[in-house]
């Protein structure tokens, strides 16, 4: 394959080959994902920042003054008070670092996490010697906390609560445990997904359970933008109540241009950053509060759709994140996929998984419910 160079329109060709093998978020048939196609601005943002490495963060004044910029705008948004942060790849590296974080501030073994936590949470335990404390769920599939008051000991690192479950959209009793874990283990919040959900939620004046800096226990809040922030991949942000903690992983690196280096990730992703950047600006808080209110929209007209049909939900949703329950989540997702459309699976309860994502129009979510009616009435769940 290497050893000759090929002619320029070749590799086009070969490339847009792949390209017409993947599956695009603008065909709006993909309701299995927690990404979306970025915003085009994001996207030229992203082009004019390739070669930008804020690892080496001197020789990047400009795109070093976005990222602070994004990091003072998010802190503004979940509430922090002069806390830290910096932009990471996503939530994965960024459950890593916060537990990282936590173990070498407490020095202590084990991570305590309720059963609808992202599986990152298991990869870094495993990285970082972490004994998994795995709690169960409520009834409606969030931590629960009288197990987690018993299970949190003096051995334990960190808690860790989800602001928006990867499999439903539920948001833990965050400031229940906040209350316990207060001045004696870190609690971080993995808002991966609902980072950029919530706070407009809570604009609009939807009940939303107490999560961010407000709750005093909570330490430490990842978020992604390019799940709902509509932002490019790789966009997120790990953000501290106390940035002073970094220096707990702080690394000396004498080649570069900053002392030492306290991210998980050397040569640092920098596109994302201006993407991340460009897709806040462009849409400001109106903006993510008008899409958020689509998606949710969209989502509730499912769920009212198939609950008609005679249905059940595994709990009434409170974001974009829908959860049908059928007997044979495999035979449904192949018969829609039979209509073109791509959903996925949840193990809490086993059940079909639906995200809404602002790819997705209202009249798209109205022929997937009509579709995914039909489905379940010819395999007989109805
Ligand atoms: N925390 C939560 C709550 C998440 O939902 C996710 C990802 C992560 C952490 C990890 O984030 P990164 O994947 O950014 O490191 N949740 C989705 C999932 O694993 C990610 C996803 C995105 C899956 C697009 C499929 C897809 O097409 O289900």
């Amino acid at each position: 394959m290497w050893k000759y160079g090929s002619s320029k329109q070749k590799v086009l060709q070969e490339l847009r080959k792949a390209w017409e093998e993947d599956l695009h978020f603008s065909d709006q048939r993909i309701l299995g994902s927690m990404c979306t196609e970025p915003l085009p601005l994001a996207a030229e943002a992203h082009a004019q920042f390739l070669e930008v490495n804020l690892g080496n963060p001197a020789y990047y004044k400009g795109t070093w003054r976005l990222e602070r910029e994004v990091i003072n705008q998010l802190g503004e948004m979940l509430h922090s008070r002069g806390g830290g942060g910096f932009t990471i790849s996503g939530g994965t590296e960024g459950n890593i670092t916060a537990l990282w974080l936590a173990r070498n501030v407490t020095k202590k073994k084990k991570v305590v996490y309720g059963e609808n936590a992202h599986f990152s949470v298991l990869k870094a335990a495993d990285l970082l010697g972490l004994k998994p404390v795995p709690v169960g769920l409520d009834e409606a599939y969030r931590i629960r906390v009288d197990e987690a008051r018993r299970k949190i000991d003096r051995d334990t690192a960190a808690v860790v609560a989800v602001a928006g479950t990867t499999e439903l959209g539920q948001v833990d009793p965050i400031g229940e445990l906040g209350e316990i874990c207060q001045d004696r283990v870190p609690l971080h919040v993995d808002a991966a997904f609902g980072g950029f959900v919530l706070p407009f939620l809570e604009e609009i004046g939807v009940n939303v359970p107490p999560w961010d800096f407000r709750v005093s226990g909570v330490s430490s809040i990842v978020l992604d933008s390019h799940k709902m922030g509509m932002a490019t991949i790789p966009g997120s942000a790990l953000l501290v109540r106390q940035a002073d903690h970094f220096n707990k992983i702080a690394v000396e690196s004498p080649y570069l241009t900053s002392v030492y280096q306290t991210s998980l990730l050397g040569t640092r992703n920098s596109a994302g950053v201006a993407a991340t950047y460009a897709a806040m600006r462009l849409t400001g808080r109106e903006g993510y509060i008008k899409v958020v209110r689509r998606c949710v929209k969209a989502t509730e007209l499912i769920a009212k759709r198939v609950q008609e049909a005679g249905l059940r939900i595994a709990v009434k949703p409170l974001m974009n994140v829908l959860g049908v329950m059928v007997k044979d989540v495999g035979a449904v997702q192949r018969q829609l996929e039979k209509h073109g459309w791509r959903t996925s699976a949840a193990r809490h309860p086993r059940c079909l998984r639906i995200v809404v994502m602002p790819h997705i129009s209202p009249k798209a979510a109205e022929a997937f419910s009509e579709d995914l009616v039909e489905c379940c009435r010819k395999l007989g769940e109805i």
